[in-house]
């Protein structure tokens, strides 16, 4: 069990204040007493929808994927001048949220996220061989910018639904940096399964007036694409649970099925966090063909697909 984390006094997501009073927050329960347990892994997962595992990854070796992108990062202009690139001290007013090209051009991160450690892991968490998706989801997220709550089950639904995201913080993610949140029990919610997480970004519905045509353009209601919702104070409070969350360090990752609904605390801090999602599935299993390859399509043009809805 973990211990309870100091809580904070206001915590921000997506702008909107969160209630921390206890039926509302907490912490993720930390798994890495029974790592090597795979059954009582297996049971977590299908209970609590996430697996917490505290320095389960190399800090050293992450920690050298950090020097490595943060490297990247600062000869583009991302930090400010003469500041230590390991600090990620953020420009004034920088951007740059999402940048998976810089995942496929550092061997040192794709050591950690797809190294010997983690498909060991994976190999054995799932009871065979296993393989990732070949697109590295890598986000350099600057001051203020939050991910609204969806789950990724839009975003990645085509092939197996017995799909899992590893979360990994390349250096240490206080909560002040924007670190993930789950919502408790979310992947269990029936409704949701049927209804927004069947759902596929990439879909486009023939038969609906061109303003409705695709489900692309409905899901960008909230703002962001495939987001469920941007008021995650407010969805909390429709679907019952926690968030959950904590102060993440280099080493930690944080997996979670498709179906969980997640979101990240506002990066309130002066730096840029460095973060990545990837996925892992059987390697028996067919894959959602937008995400694997020498070239995955992502959500391009080759990845529309026709519906009658
Ligand atoms: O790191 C983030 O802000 C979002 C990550 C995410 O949505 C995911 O891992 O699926």
């Amino acid at each position: 069990m973990n211990t309870m984390f100091e809580r904070p006094m206001t915590l921000t997501s997506s702008g909107e204040t969160l209630d921390l009073s206890p039926d509302y927050f907490g912490e993720l329960l930390d798994s890495s007493d029974v790592l090597h347990d795979m059954s009582v892994l297996r049971e977590r997962m299908e209970r609590d929808g996430y697996l917490y595992l505290p320095a389960m990854l190399d800090r050293a070796e992450v920690l050298d994927a950090r020097r490595a992108i943060a490297t990247q990062l600062a000869e583009a202009g991302h930090f400010l001048p003469y500041s230590d690139p390991m600090e990620c001290l953020a420009v004034p007013g920088g951007n740059g949220a999402f940048i998976p090209k810089i995942a496929m051009q550092t061997p040192e991160l794709l050591r950690v996220l797809y190294g010997e450690t983690m498909m060991d892991f994976w190999a054995q968490f799932l009871g065979e061989p296993a393989r990732h998706f070949d697109f590295t989801w890598f986000r350099a997220t600057a001051p203020g910018r939050a991910t609204p709550p969806h789950t990724d089950a839009v975003y990645m639904n085509r092939g197996t639904q017995n799909l899992f995201t590893c979360w990994t913080p390349i250096g240490d993610v206080p909560l002040e940096h924007g670190g993930l949140m789950m919502l408790e029990g979310s992947h269990l919610h029936d409704k949701l399964r049927q209804n927004y997480s069947s759902k596929d970004v990439d879909s486009v519905c023939e038969n609906l007036r061109p303003d409705l045509k695709t489900s692309r353009q409905n899901m960008m209601k909230s703002g962001v694409f495939g987001a469920l919702s941007s008021r995650p104070a407010k969805l909390r409070d429709a679907l019952g649970g926690r968030w959950l969350t904590t102060n993440y360090s280099a080493g930690d990752i944080l997996i979670f099925s498709i179906y969980t609904v997640h979101c990240s605390l506002d990066n309130t801090s002066n730096r840029v966090r460095l973060t990545s999602d990837s996925r892992y599935q059987r390697a028996s299993e067919p894959a959602d063909e937008r995400w694997v390859g020498e070239n995955p399509i992502g959500h391009g043009e080759a990845a529309k697909r026709t519906l009658i809805c």
